[in-house]
């Protein structure tokens, strides 16, 4: 049995977001959920089985990892070693290229990783899609990190039905996103508590579940015709309906602080002088521009007096997941 492998993710930006779980356990979200697989923002995993280990261990970015962080990865090994028949412990060695928990999806590409290293590490042979299913016990977002290009989450009725599948490739339709790095501190409410809270506590989260239908089917027409104000407006409305059910939750609470709503006014000042450019935003402060690449430089003139060229960092569709060793 090979013991080894390391493997590659990108990050997500997701389009028409995932906001809420049907089942806590198997991480079935309520709705399908679309994103684009990004290429500056990657994790790099390595995964060894070791019998000699009476532990797992787990390094992030050089410095070992414990407490909750590091029982979520022995969790996600335990299911691996139960799906492989195997009982060793793992050394499991991460490096992200994404500011941790900044809103930039860290997990996504983080468990996609892990999915992939650890599984075949195991000996496991998967798929792509029995990949997907594996990704999303780790974290809901990894799902959709396991193919590059635009990517949907199916939400499924349980866990051999939820999976993410490809609607269209990397090399598709040339666009850039631009990540605007407000405040790459961690996040006070974690991804998983704030949509548990808005699930249960806004009074309109049915209506966000029948209005990601309706904008996904938009979305998906908007992909296949390659029409970037169609996406952009999708994608925006879409954020803020999401963000709106942080506001509307008991006791309320946002992701956005104040540089977020002032990359926002920038970004609506630049559409109304006629720059097509639209924002998004995660569980997180930092907002991302979706832009075409003939006003990247445009859009990248007016951001930069504002929050400096340090702070841009402009990514454009990536790949699927990749063995480096
Ligand atoms: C998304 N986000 O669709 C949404 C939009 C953040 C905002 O998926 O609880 O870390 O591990 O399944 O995947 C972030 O949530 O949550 C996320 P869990 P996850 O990208």
């Amino acid at each position: 049995m090979k013991n080894h492998a390391k493997a590659r993710a990108h990050t997500n930006i997701a389009l028409v977001k995932y906001w809420g779980k049907a089942n806590e356990a198997l991480k079935l979200p309520t709705t399908n959920s679309l994103s684009l697989t990004l290429d500056r923002f990657y994790t790099d995993t390595s995964v060894t089985f070791d019998e000699q280990l009476s532990a797992d261990q787990i390094s992030l970015n050089g410095t070992a990892l414990e407490g909750p962080a590091a029982r979520r990865i022995a969790t996600f090994l335990d299911l691996v070693r139960s799906q492989a028949g195997i009982s060793s412990k793992a050394q499991v060695t991460t490096v992200n290229n994404v500011p941790t928990a900044a809103g930039l999806a860290s997990s996504a590409s983080g468990f996609a990783a892990l999915a992939a290293a650890a599984s075949r590490a195991s000996g496991l042979q998967l798929d792509h899609k029995q990949l997907s299913r594996l990704a999303r016990r780790g974290s809901g977002s990894a799902t959709r990190s396991i193919d590059g290009g635009f990517v949907e989450w199916h939400k499924g009725f349980g866990d051999r039905t939820s999976f993410a599948t490809q609607v269209a490739p990397a090399d598709y339709w040339n666009l850039n996103v631009i990540a605007i790095l407000v405040n790459q501190q961690q996040k006070q409410i974690s991804s998983s508590v704030g949509m548990q809270r808005s699930q249960t506590t806004s009074p309109y989260y049915r209506e966000w579940e029948k209005l990601c239908k309706h904008d996904l089917k938009k979305l998906k027409m908007a992909i296949s015709n390659r029409d970037f104000s169609c996406l952009g407006t999708i994608a925006e409305e879409n954020a803020m309906r999401m963000h709106a059910l942080t506001l509307s939750a008991a006791p309320d609470f946002s992701y956005f602080d104040a540089d977020s709503l002032k990359a926002m006014q920038l970004i609506h000042q630049l559409r109304a002088t006629g720059i097509p450019c639209y924002f998004t935003m995660d569980a997180g402060p930092n907002v991302k521009v979706l832009v075409e690449p003939e006003h990247l430089n445009a859009v990248l003139a007016a951001l930069t007096p504002a929050f400096g060229a340090n702070q841009l960092v402009v990514a454009a569709p990536g790949p699927g997941i990749q063995y480096l060793t």
